[in-house]
């Protein structure tokens, strides 16, 4: 279901008084609005095809309704996505959980909604139905090589339905691991899974980069095997110049400083990009910027700064992407908070008068480096983002026309109301 553009460009209209309002006052304020705007409407977010349905804990799971039953009515949900944000142009694949039967029509369809294939993603930490060997005790670390190469083979495949649709990456998330001490020899489970990426490294095509994922616990609660970036860039790095470490900003121990990490990532050269999303505790996959709004900005601090330090292209160089999911929010009301929080802040990283503050920094004027990056920080950029969404064809403000054309209720209609979105 798709909306017809009148009604996006009425919604625009009814609101587009107020709007340039606000906007001017901002250009009063800020020199280069205009450069601001352009680097935002470039600016894609990749949508993860498990976020599209109502997350659930492990406790239970209460659907809203309306969800897409296939992968053709997820694109279709993206597309909707994209057409009330233009920012939301690239899906990303979780396989088998959307193994796509038949190629061809779904890059057909992807081409008709104006959509890409972000990251393909593999998945090593459940059994499928006919699988011969289990993941029990992990994959491509597992003591038994047949059931590394089951693993590996795994890969391999996803790599090549990646081809199929012209995505560019492959996401290796690993739950590989142990529950408790002994369990592990950590140096041998580290090799046996540096041979076997090395494998699925080898299948990658020339034009392709692999995003080695971490994450600090769970489900294994002892170890993990790529449990850190250290460990994650050590794989990197040891594979070559295709692969690079993937930071999912929920996958650190509380309170670490994710700022840094991606600053020193992209020294080396070796940030492949996000997986974004929020928490309070662990890998909680709330709403990107619902908690730590002020973290989500010194995150684009880092990258605006880095990424000019090193001449990379912002919306072309990374990969961006949300990878959340919860249990009570509408999930497209949801990935449109995701979306324009990171807007927001990447806005926000684009204001900070860098000069300034790297002029503070070299005289250790700490109270005004602060107030360099809060001044940024609490400059309300809302009306950019929206002024770069409308002219990009998209509206002012998606949410309000989401719920006044009641898009979910539609939804619900066409599908049911027990229609149930499939794999996570
Ligand atoms: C693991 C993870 C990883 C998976 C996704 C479903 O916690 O973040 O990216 O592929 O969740
Ligand atoms: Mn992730
Ligand atoms: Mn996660």
């Amino acid at each position: 279901m798709l909306l017809n553009r009148s009604l996006i460009d009425q919604h625009n209209e009814s609101a587009l008084k107020t709007h340039q309002l606000k906007l001017a006052g901002l250009q009063n304020e800020l020199p280069h609005t205009e450069g601001i705007i352009s680097l935002l409407s470039a600016f894609q977010v990749a949508i993860p095809s498990w976020a599209l349905g109502t997350g659930g804990t492990r406790f239970g799971r209460f659907s809203g309704g309306g969800e897409p039953r296939n992968l053709e009515e997820k694109m279709e949900d993206v597309a909707l996505l994209h057409q009330l944000n233009r920012s939301s142009g690239a899906i990303s694949l979780h396989i088998p959980w959307d193994i796509p039967e038949n190629p061809k029509h779904i890059r057909a369809l992807a081409n008709q909604y104006d959509l890409r294939f972000d990251a393909v993603n593999s998945n090593t930490f459940q059994d499928q139905p006919g699988q011969n060997y289990s993941y029990k005790f992990g994959s491509l670390q597992h003591v038994d090589k047949t059931v590394r190469q089951q693993a590996i083979d795994h890969n391999i495949e996803v790599i090549k339905h990646g081809i199929e649709l012209g995505s560019e990456s492959l996401t290796v998330w690993l739950s590989d691991g142990s529950c408790f001490p002994g369990q592990l020899n950590f140096r041998k489970a580290f090799q046996r899974t540096l041979e076997s990426l090395q494998e699925i490294y080898g299948a990658l095509p020339d034009n392709w980069k692999m995003f080695v994922e971490y994450k600090a616990f769970e489900p294994n609660f002892y170890s993990m095997t790529v449990g850190d970036w250290g460990q994650s860039l050590l794989f990197a790095n040891k594979l070559g110049p295709k692969a690079f470490t993937l930071v999912d900003l929920g996958h650190h121990l509380p309170n670490a400083n994710i700022e840094q990490i991606v600053s020193l990532l992209l020294m080396e050269g070796k940030l492949a990009g996000f997986h974004f999303n929020d928490s309070k505790y662990g890998d909680d996959d709330l709403t990107v910027g619902s908690i730590n709004p002020y973290q989500l900005f010194l995150i684009f601090n880092e990258l605006v700064e880095g990424m000019n330090a090193r001449g990379m292209n912002h919306a072309k160089d990374l990969g961006w992407m949300i990878d959340a999911s919860h249990n009570v929010k509408d999930p497209l009301e949801d990935l449109l908070q995701s979306v324009e929080a990171i807007q927001l802040a990447y806005a926000q990283a684009l204001i900070v008068d860098t000069p300034a503050l790297q002029k503070a920094q070299e005289n250790n004027d700490v109270v005004r480096c602060q107030e360099i990056l809060q001044a940024a920080y609490r400059t309300d950029l809302r009306p950019l983002v929206a002024e770069a969404r409308m002219r990009a064809g998209g509206a002012l403000q998606p949410l309000q026309l989401f719920r006044e054309q009641e898009l979910r209720q539609q939804l619900i209609k066409a599908r049911g109301e027990k229609a149930i979105a499939t794999g996570l």
